[in-house]
C-alpha cells in the first residue's frame, strides 16, 4: 500500500501524480470500509480525499496550519498525519475521535465540530503570525453550507479588508446535509460554470512571475488588470468585490490542478479565495446518488447499502406530531436550521413545504426570525439541537424572551449523544436555558409525553423549550394531565426521593423496584418542568423522606440539581449527571457506565447514600 509509506505528512510530496491517485483510492476503500463498521460521515469525507492530499502536497505542516470548518470532513487528514494505525478505532469508546482534536496529534490545530468557525480562527492565526513576523501559511477549508452561517460571513468580512495573508477554501459540493436552499448557493452556481477561468489564470501567472526581479510586481500589474476584464465578465464578483483574490473554480478532485493552483498562491499577497468544486460521496455511488442519506451514518452494509427502515425516535416523534396538529391549525410553522432530517422536520416539509423554513446553518438567525413570526401570530416550532442551540443564547434572550414570543424551541439531542463527542453532547442546555427569565423548560420522560408536551406548547403563548433525548423512544404508559409548573408523582415512597429529569425517568422507576427489594421505599418523580420548578411537591416529598436524589442527563453541577441545592440542605441531597467537563466520544451506555449514570452504578450509590445518611 502506498499508505505505508507515509511515516510523515511530508513523505506525500515524494510521491508521484499516479502514486497520489492511487493513494486516494486506498484512502477511500479504507473510509468506506471504517464507516460501514463504526458509523460516522461519510459522504463529506469522500468527497475531500484529493483536496487533502493536494493540501498536504503544496503545505508544510511542521509550520503551516490547515484549520477544517466542522471538522467532519478530516478522516482523510488524519490518516495521512500519523493515525492511520488507529483509523480503525474511529468514533469508538477509548478511540481517536471523528473530529479534529489537538489532545490526540499536533496536527490537529483546533478542536472544532460546530460549522462556520474556521475563517475567524484562521484569520486570528494569520493576523498573530503577521505580528510575530513569521513565514507560515494559513488554510482554512470551508464547505458551501457552513459558508451560509452569520459567523463565517462576519470573517469573510473581517479577513477581506484585513490585507493578511490567508488562504480561504471553499469545498463546493452544492450540498450543506440536504441541498443548499439560500441565495449564496445561487450565486456559487453562478460561478461553477467558470470553468476556462482557471487555466487562463495559472497560465498568465506562470509566464509572467517566471520573469527574473519584476515578475511578481509585474503580475500584482496583470492581476489587477485581469480582476477589471473579469469583473466585465463575471457579475457580481463578490469575493473579489469584498477583498479577496478569487481563485477557480478548480476541480477538486484533479490532484494535479489543485497544485498548480495552490502554488500560484504563493506570489499573491492579501486574503485568497480558492473555490473547489467537489462531489459529495465520491467513489461510493450511493452515497454519491443521495449524499443527504449518506452524511452521518449509522453502521451499514457496504454492498447493500443504508436500509431505510429505522426504529422510531423522538424527532420522529416531533415531526408527526407537528404534521398532526398543522392540518388544523394554520399558525403552526416549522424551522430548521439545515437539520431538517436529523430533526425529523422533513416530514412536516413534505406535507407543509409553504409553511416549512430550513434557513441553513443559521440558528441564531432561525431562532430571531421565529420571534418575528410569532409577533405576527404564527406559532413557530424551532427544533435545533442541544449542541447547537448554544449558538443561540442571546437570541432566545434578547429576542424570544424578553419579547414574550410564542416560540417554542424543540431542543432535540438533548443528554449523552455518543460518538460525535465533546463538540455534540447536549449537556449545557439545562445549565443556560434555566438562567432566562420568561422561558418555560420541559422535558418528557417518554414518547407520549413528548406528543402531550407539543400539544400543550400551543396554548401557551409565550416562549417555551422542550428538551428530548437522541435515540429510540420508550413508553412508560402513566401519563397525567400536563399543567403548567407541576411534576409528576409516579410512585409514592417513604423512605427516599428520586428527582428525575427525561431520560433518566424511566431508569429511577426500575431503581426504585430494585429498592424494594432491600426494603427501601423510594418516591419517583418526573420533574416535566424544570422551570417552573414545582418547589410544593419536592418539598412535601423531602419532609416525607428526607432524603433527596436527582438524575438528570446534563451537568448537573450547574444544571437542574443546582436548583434543588438553593432550597434544600446539600447534605440530604446527592446529584448524578456529567461533572463539569467535557465529555469525550464513545458509546452512549460506555459514557453512562463511565459516569455513573447507568442504572446499576445509579442504584449502587443510591443504597450507599441511603445508607450512609440512615446511619447518621
Ligand atoms: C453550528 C452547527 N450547526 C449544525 C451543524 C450540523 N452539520 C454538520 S455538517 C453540516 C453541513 C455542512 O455542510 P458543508 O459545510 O457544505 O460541508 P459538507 O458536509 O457538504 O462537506 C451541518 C449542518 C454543525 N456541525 N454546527
Amino acid at each position: 500500500m502506498i499508505l505505508d509509506k507515509i511515516k510523515n505528512p511530508s513523505d506525500i510530496k515524494k510521491l508521484s501524480l499516479n502514486e497520489k491517485k492511487i493513494l486516494s483510492e486506498e484512502i477511500r476503500d479504507i473510509i468506506l470500509k471504517t464507516v460501514s463498521e463504526n458509523g460516522g460521515h461519510l459522504a463529506s469525507n469522500l468527497g475531500v480525499v484529493e483536496l487533502t492530499i493536494a493540501l498536504l502536497s503544496y503545505l508544510d505542516l511542521d509550520k503551516d496550519k490547515i484549520i477544517w470548518d466542522v471538522g467532519h470532513q478530516c478522516y482523510t487528514y488524519k490518516l495521512l498525519t500519523g493515525r492511520k494505525d488507529k483509523f480503525n478505532t474511529l468514533r469508538k469508546t477509548g478511540g481517536i475521535s471523528g473530529f479534529p482534536r489537538s489532545n490526540e496529534s499536533n496536527y490537529d490545530f483546533f478542536d472544532v465540530g460546530h460549522s462556520s468557525t474556521s475563517i475567524s480562527v484562521a484569520l486570528g492565526m494569520a493576523r498573530a503570525i503577521s505580528i510575530k513576523k513569521e513565514k507560515k501559511k494559513v488554510v482554512a477549508i470551508i464547505g458551501d453550507g457552513a459558508l451560509t452561517s452569520g459567523l463565517a460571513m462576519e470573517a469573510l468580512n473581517d479577513a477581506g479588508i484585513s490585507k493578511t495573508n490567508l488562504i480561504v477554501i471553499l469545498n463546493d459540493n452544492k450540498m450543506s446535509i440536504s441541498k443548499n436552499t439560500g441565495g449564496l448557493s445561487q450565486f456559487l452556481s453562478h460561478l461553477r460554470t467558470r470553468k476556462t477561468y482557471v487555466k487562463l489564470n495559472s497560465i498568465i501567472r506562470k509566464i509572467v512571475t517566471n520573469i527574473p526581479f519584476i515578475g511578481k510586481y509585474l503580475y500584482k500589474i496583470v492581476a489587477y488588470i485581469k480582476k477589471r476584464i473579469k469583473g466585465l465578465f463575471i457579475k457580481n464578483m463578490y469575493f473579489e468585490n469584498i477583498g479577496y483574490t478569487y481563485l477557480g473554480p478548480v476541480n477538486g478532485h484533479n490532484i494535479s490542478d489543485m497544485i498548480n493552483i495552490l502554488k500560484s498562491t504563493n506570489n499573491i499577497d492579501g486574503p485568497i479565495l480558492l473555490h473547489v468544486i467537489t462531489k459529495k460521496g465520491k467513489g461510493y455511488l450511493k452515497s454519491e446518488l443521495e449524499p443527504n442519506k449518506y452524511h452521518a451514518v449509522s453502521p451499514f452494509d457496504i454492498n447493500k447499502g443504508l436500509i431505510n427502515k429505522h426504529n422510531e425516535t423522538y424527532s420522529d416523534i416531533v415531526g408527526n406530531t407537528l404534521v398532526k396538529l398543522a392540518k388544523n391549525d394554520k399558525r403552526i410553522v416549522a424551522v430548521t436550521a439545515a437539520m431538517a432530517e436529523g430533526t425529523g422536520l422533513s416530514n412536516f416539509k413534505k406535507h407543509y413545504p409553504k409553511r416549512f423554513y430550513d434557513v441553513e446553518i443559521c440558528e441564531e438567525h432561525a431562532l430571531t426570525m421565529s420571534s418575528g413570526m410569532a409577533k405576527e401570530g404564527m406559532i413557530p416550532f424551532v427544533a435545533i439541537y442541544s449542541t447547537f442551540i448554544q449558538r443561540g443564547y442571546d437570541e432566545i434572550i434578547h429576542d424570544i424572551c424578553l419579547n414574550d414570543c410564542h416560540v417554542v424551541l424543540l431542543v432535540d439531542r438533548a443528554g449523552n449523544t455518543g460518538n460525535d463527542g465533546e463538540t455534540h453532547h447536549g449537556i449545557y442546555d439545562l445549565s443556560f436555558l434555566k438562567t432566562i427569565p420568561n422561558l418555560v423548560i420541559m422535558a418528557p420522560k417518554d414518547a407520549f409525553e413528548l406528543y402531550l408536551m407539543i400539544k400543550f406548547s400551543i396554548n401557551y403563548h409565550h416562549p417555551i423549550a422542550i428538551r428530548y433525548p437522541k435515540g429510540n423512544i420508550i413508553n412508560i404508559n402513566e401519563n397525567k394531565k400536563i399543567l403548567l409548573g407541576k411534576s409528576e408523582i409516579l410512585k409514592e415512597g417513604r423512605d427516599i426521593t428520586i428527582l428525575a429529569v427525561g431520560k433518566m425517568v424511566q431508569r429511577s422507576l426500575n431503581i426504585s423496584h430494585k429498592l424494594s427489594n432491600d426494603n427501601i421505599d423510594a418516591e419517583v418523580i418526573n420533574i416535566r418542568f424544570i422551570k417552573p420548578f414545582d418547589y410544593d411537591t419536592v418539598i412535601q416529598s423531602f419532609n416525607k423522606t428526607h432524603l433527596l436524589v436527582t438524575i438528570e442527563d446534563n451537568d448537573y453541577e450547574y444544571g437542574f440539581a443546582e436548583i434543588i441545592t438553593k432550597y434544600i440542605n446539600q447534605d440530604k441531597v446527592k446529584s448524578f449527571g456529567y461533572p463539569d467537563t467535557f465529555i469525550s466520544h464513545g458509546n452512549i451506555s460506555d459514557l453512562e457506565k463511565k459516569y455513573h449514570l447507568d442504572e446499576d452504578s445509579l442504584y449502587n450509590e443510591i443504597i450507599d447514600f441511603y445508607q450512609k445518611n440512615k446511619q447518621v
